[in-house]
């Protein structure tokens, strides 16, 4: 039997790709050119199945013009916000995610962002790269404390939990808003809060961790910001679009939250230029799950959701 076609529509790791190689008809991309919309439909023709990133997006007018050959979406990320699953389900096209093996390399970003943007790190790198630290003094780059502080979570889920275990390390407080209540098990004494209006007078830093979703679209807006206490930080390392980037960057600039570590933003990568010229921001260009370790993990378990479904069973990751 002639094996399936799989459109690859990113560079994955060499073990990922010598495994796609292996055991599938695989069509790479070597080059790691991004595809748009109509350079990915017509790569698609007669394939069977499709392995793309987030940087590729599956609305309603895609999948009315993908061939009929596609049969499944194995993504390469744990969000697939970039697929319509609604029009997926009506296409008939199932669609797979890469939940799990990235909460640990998630949360040491947001691990970073936390300690990034409260000691000043971007400030701090900048000053010896270019040169312009001249001094020292006590009041050189005094930052915020991250041990001993209180942190909410908005969203406990997979990597919600991680970082809540490793803010513990840091003897840090853990406060969280999510739809519904944690078990004892995985709350691990976290505090829950039911409305995020009342958790956030408490976050002397607040992580997003929540996905991408209509009702969190726009979550940290004018409003909330105002109810967080003097001082406080907040850290995105979920989606760029829980955001809203007028009322982050107005409070930014009137110094509540005091900085912001940012690792995913509205319009990746085209951010918000105000982003850059703000001194208590700390950058990262969506990188939450890039190590090498977990790139393997994301690509391997990708592939076992695509080997289910050729071997005519349920892929364990299935989400439309
Ligand atoms: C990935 C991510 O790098 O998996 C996700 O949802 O946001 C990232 O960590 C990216 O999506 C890979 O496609």
């Amino acid at each position: 039997m002639s094996k399936p076609t799989v459109l690859v529509t990113r560079k994955l790791p060499e073990a990922v790709e010598a495994r796609l190689s292996r055991d599938y008809d695989a069509r790479l991309n070597p080059d790691d050119a991004l595809y748009e919309r109509d350079e990915l439909i017509a790569r698609a023709e007669g394939a069977d199945a499709i392995l793309p990133c987030h940087t590729e997006h599956f609305d309603a007018d895609v999948f009315d013009r993908l061939p009929d050959s596609v049969k499944i979406i194995a993504n390469f990320s744990v969000g697939y916000d970039h697929v319509d699953t609604e029009a997926a389900r009506k296409a008939g096209v199932v669609v797979t995610n890469t939940p799990d093996v990235l909460s640990d390399a998630t949360a040491e970003i947001v691990m970073l962002l936390m300690l990034g943007a409260a000691r000043r790190a971007g400030e701090g790198e900048k000053l010896v790269r270019t040169a312009a630290w001249k001094d020292w003094s006590p009041a050189f780059m005094v930052g915020t404390q991250v041990t001993g502080k209180t942190l909410g979570i908005v969203g406990l889920g997979r990597v919600g939990k991680v970082v809540a275990k490793r803010a513990r390390g840091f003897d840090m407080k853990i406060l969280y808003h999510n739809p519904s209540r944690k078990t004892d098990e995985d709350e691990l004494g976290a505090v829950f809060y039911d409305r995020l209006e009342d958790m956030l007078p408490h976050c002397q830093f607040l992580s997003l961790n929540a996905p991408n979703l209509p009702s969190t679209r726009g979550l940290l807006n004018a409003e909330r910001i105002a109810l967080l206490p003097d001082g406080a930080i907040v850290v995105n390392a979920a989606r760029g679009t829980l955001v809203d980037d007028d009322a982050l960057i107005a409070g930014l600039k009137a110094g509540k939250p005091v900085a912001a570590g940012l690792d995913v933003f509205n319009n990746e990568p085209g951010i918000d230029p105000r982003y850059k010229d703000l001194p208590n921001t700390f950058l990262l260009p969506h990188i939450g799950s890039a190590t090498a370790e977990t790139r393997d993990a994301m690509g391997f378990r990708a592939l076992d959701n695509l080997d289910a479904f050729f071997a005519g069973q349920e892929p364990g990751d299935r989400v439309a």
